[in-house]
């Protein structure tokens, strides 16, 4: 999963970025125009992932990874068209995106949170307006030309049109949001949002909130704390966190609600060689699943071997487990379900 860290200048992406990712990229104070991305990977923690681990004691052990991509100045820097077309470029294969909003007093500016929030999403309406204004007017050119073109796209882009014009987000639109006609445009508004409500170190969380569209999750991080907590080390840091009563890393709550927002759940592959966590979308059937693995998989699908997490560690062992019966055999349109431990059989 990738995701992209945005906002306004000088709202605390790069210092979210540390924060998340344990990096330690130039924090700016207010310089903006940085051209090159920040760029990490993340292991997504899974005590599921380290129990299989330590039953099958395998050569490796291979988390879900979450990448993010931190750009440095924000999309104002859109006056170019070289530079809107780069930040688009990294934008594009993100999954969704992480909207950092200022909640701290920087250079005697106090916060203003809801402003600075909806004055960015207007940004990323303005985007997107603007990408399906350029394409309908092509698309327009052409069909008076009398080239056909695509129906549907030319349809799904007026709709878009007058929903950013109406101020709306286009991932409030599920049809729009969704649309394989649409996948080529890198629609930033389209793109599932949390917003982080970055805090400074002495701040109450309670005192800071924001009014968001549907379909925005928000957390609440203070991000200078934690950027600088993810730089101790393990043991360090916890005592840290013990002390002032922070029960866990932020990048933790943040990639739990990364996979609640976008409705992704895990499943497990095991063996001597390798246990490893794999990320599908909620709803995945078994066929499909496969298809992550490898297309060969896919292709030559025949059944799943499937056990429950819960089962397999209750039964103590795979052997174990099948002796209880909670192997089940499952073909190719069953509905995987979060913490399954698959075996797929197939054949090329
Ligand atoms: N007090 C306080 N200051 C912070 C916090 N987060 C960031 N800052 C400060 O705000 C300034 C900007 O932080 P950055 O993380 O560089 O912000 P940015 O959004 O990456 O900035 P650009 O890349 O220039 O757009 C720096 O001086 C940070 O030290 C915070 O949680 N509390
Ligand atoms: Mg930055």
């Amino acid at each position: 999963m990738e995701i992209g860290i945005v906002g306004l200048p000088g709202s605390g992406k790069t210092t979210i970025f540390n924060a998340l990712t344990g990096s330690e990229a130039e924090v700016s104070a207010y310089s903006g125009g940085k051209k090159d991305p920040n760029i990490a990977q993340v292991k997504v923690p899974d005590e599921r992932l380290d129990k299989l681990s330590q039953m099958y004691n395998p050569k490796k052990t291979s988390p879900a990874i979450i990448q993010y991509v931190d750009l440095g100045g924000g999309l104002s820097a859109k006056d170019e068209k070289d530079s809107m077309d780069a930040i688009l470029r990294l934008l594009r294969p993100c999954d969704a995106l992480v909207h950092v909003v200022r909640c701290f007093d920087f250079a005697g500016q106090p916060p203003n949170p809801q402003e600075d929030f909806e004055n960015f999403e207007a940004e990323l309406l303005l985007t997107d307006q603007m990408i399906v204004e350029r394409r309908l007017e092509r698309m327009e050119k052409e069909l008076k030309k009398g080239k056909k073109g695509n129906p549907k796209e030319f349809e799904l882009l007026k709709k878009a049109y007058e929903l950013l014009d109406s101020g709306r987000a286009l991932r409030e639109d599920e049809e729009i949001s969704n649309a394989p006609e649409l996948k080529g445009y890198t629609f930033l508004s389209a793109k599932p949002c949390i917003v982080v409500l970055n805090l400074g170190e002495d701040a109450d969380p309670s005192q800071f909130d924001v009014d968001l569209p549907e379909g925005v999750s928000v957390v609440k991080i203070k991000g200078s704390l934690e950027m600088e907590l993810s730089q101790l080390d393990e043991e360090e840091a916890e005592m840290f966190r013990q002390d002032m009563g922070i029960q866990e890393p932020a990048t933790y709550m943040l990639i739990r609600e990364s996979y609640s927002l976008l409705g992704l759940i895990s499943f497990f592959t095991v063996g001597e060689d390798e246990v490893k966590a794999w990320t599908i979308k909620k709803g995945t059937v078994a066929q499909k699943a496969a298809g992550r693995i490898h297309s060969d998989i896919e292709r030559g699908f025949i059944r799943a071997e499937v056990v429950a997490f819960d089962d397999l560690i209750a039964a103590g062992s795979y052997q174990a487990a099948q002796k209880a019966g909670k192997v089940r055999l499952e073909g190719k349109d069953y509905v995987v379900q979060d913490g399954d431990v698959i075996n797929f059989r197939f054949n090329v």
